[in-house]
């Protein structure tokens, strides 16, 4: 097989043969070598100080990097995305959720028509929802005023909204309960209602589709459950229900009233829209200047990627050098640890953007690649993780790049604590860069058959961000734009439509087959494998189906 043309530009070529080198060489001789390499190789921009010379880079390291993204035309590509490009070739869409935050007045163009206009008419019409909803203007059926909302909608239109929730709980509206249901599992919507009076409720359907099979069976519990607790008056559905979607007519037949629809676009991919409509549930909680104080922080990183230099631009340099690990030394994953417990899901959020944009096996042109793709990434709030899996990456065998972030501010000022956790933060990453060699641990009176347990070869790389700022709507906006910029650096190296997500398609699809085969009254003809027919069968005489 002919080699792709990733492996065939000539900064790759020099890469790999710079790895050689480069995968014998410690951090601590860097460090040794360099006085200045922890102030040189860190960047400061939109109030983020990202510190990378914790990584197993030098300059020339960086240099072909910088030259790679070149010769991938990262450029043209970050041009194209704001342009309106249709760069979602496989589904021959625009990619535009940039245009979700630009400010009113500028102009980003979809097929020729400025779409921005039509982005804050739809935040106009969630902020004055917001504030009629917040300050009690609009009631419930009975006349009640709502207190609790329950977001109902799954991957892209749950995971940003339960993150931003979580992330900004500090500055929501404390009197009111935000929960989310996601799983079609009935216990997640039991659960959520459990202690709700249906009259004070309002659900939120979230559903770009709305087709969607958990969220929609979700919808449908809701309703009964509301019907049920307001004896049965279908007319409750106009003053409970909400939706947020690009499809008004399956609003219409699922009973909400399209007034009460706010719409979205087809060029805003799931995991890309907290910052649409879809961020309802986090304006409703927040109120909308804090919601558009988010939208600035999207911004002001947008801006920044589009027209910083490569070599001080944060998402450039966060996204090559997680290439480096992951097609040079081979890292599979990525560890992701904020220390700030309000981003606790945040790491649940990045698994989404990175794997479901970068998960993927052939090219934009539908060709295998050959090389590796995304990188699985995971993680947990410090410091919990430091007592269990911190472990396996401080003396475990496997090489995890990891980024640790932390703010300079912290929203719950309670003693020493936060100095406390920043200082493990710091502790950490020294830890993991320089280790403690045999000497070290000898002259802490270690006995000798316990040295090389209490050895750590150190070496491993990590990124730190320090936000200058405290855990705010503007720094999270910032946060979660660098991520998926560096997502998008990432996907043009690799050149795979960052975009799509035919592997979520084909869950959509498979369940509905075997529903059927669950409910029938009898056991229809099951043309499955023999293990999937027979696990059928148990089920069905599990739940006492004939
Ligand atoms: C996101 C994915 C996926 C999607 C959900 C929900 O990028 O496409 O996670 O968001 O499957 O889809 P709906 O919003 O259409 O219900």
């Amino acid at each position: 097989m002919a080699a792709s043309a990733l492996r065939t530009r000539p900064a790759w070529a020099s890469l790999k043969n710079h790895y050689q080198k480069m995968r014998r060489v410690h951090l601590r001789q860097l460090f040794d070598k360099d006085r200045e390499r922890g102030e040189r190789m860190a960047v400061e921009a939109t109030g983020i100080y990202f510190d990378y010379s914790k990584n197993r880079i030098t300059d020339e390291t960086l240099g072909l990097l910088l030259q790679l993204a070149g010769e991938a035309g990262l450029r043209d590509r970050i041009d194209a995305m704001f342009r309106g490009d249709k760069i979602n070739v496989s589904e021959k869409r625009a990619v535009l959720h940039v245009a979700l935050r630009a400010p009113r007045g500028a102009s980003i163009l979809h097929d020729g028509q400025n779409v921005v206009p039509e982005v804050h008419a739809v935040l106009d019409k969630m902020a004055a929802f917001a504030d009629r909803l917040r300050g009690g203007a609009w009631t419930g059926h009975t006349g009640k005023r709502i207190r609790n909302v329950i977001n109902i909608g799954i991957g892209g239109s749950d995971l940003g909204p339960v993150m931003a929730y979580e992330a900004l709980r500090h500055y929501s509206k404390r009197d009111m309960t935000f929960r989310f249901v996601s799983n079609v599992d009935g216990t997640d919507f039991a659960e959520a209602v459990h202690d709700l009076d249906p009259a004070e409720t309002l659900f939120i359907v979230s559903s770009k589709t709305f087709t969607t099979l958990e969220t929609m069976t979700n919808a449908h519990t809701a309703r009964d459950w509301l019907l049920a607790g307001l004896k049965g008056e279908a007319a409750a559905t106009a003053k409970h229900f909400v939706a947020v979607s690009t499809n008004a007519e399956e609003v219409a037949k699922f009973g909400i009233d399209t007034a009460n629809m706010f719409g979205f676009w087809d060029w805003v991919g799931g995991r890309y829209s907290m910052d649409s409509a879809i961020g309802l549930s986090t304006m409703l909680a927040i109120g909308p200047d804090n919601f558009r104080a988010m939208l600035d922080g999207f911004h002001e990183m947008d801006e920044h990627f589009r027209t910083a230099p490569f070599e001080r631009n944060l998402p450039v340099l966060m996204g090559l050098l997680s290439i480096w690990y992951n097609d040079f030394f081979g890292a599979q994953t990525v560890a992701v640890l904020p220390y700030e417990q309000y981003l606790k899901r945040f790491p649940a959020y990045l698994q989404q953007l990175t794997m479901e944009s970068n998960g993927k096996h052939v090219t934009w042109d539908g060709v295998a690649v050959d090389y590796d793709t995304g990188p699985i990434y995971w993680g947990e709030p410090g410091t919990n993780g430091q007592h269990s899996f911190y472990q396996l990456i401080h003396q475990g065998t496997r090489l995890i790049p990891c980024d640790f972030i932390a703010f300079g501010r912290t929203l719950n000022p309670l003693g020493h604590h936060h100095d406390m956790l920043l200082a493990n933060v710091f502790a950490q990453t020294e830890a993991l860069a320089f280790g403690k060699t045999v000497r070290q641990v000898k002259a802490e009176g270690t006995p000798d058959w316990l040295v090389p347990h209490r050895l750590f070869e150190g070496n491993r790389p990590s990124n730190t961000l320090l936000l200058d700022d405290a855990l705010t709507p503007a720094t999270l906006g910032k946060l979660v734009a660098l991520y998926e910029h560096s997502v998008f650096t990432q996907g043009t190296i690799w050149q795979v439509d960052s975009f799509d997500q035919w592997g979520v398609e084909l869950g959509k699809a498979l369940a509905q087959r075997i529903i059927p085969e669950l409910e029938g009254a009898s056991e229809t003809k099951l043309e499955h494998d023999s293990s999937t027919n027979a696990l059928i069968r148990r089920y069905r005489k599990l739940k006492g189906a004939g």
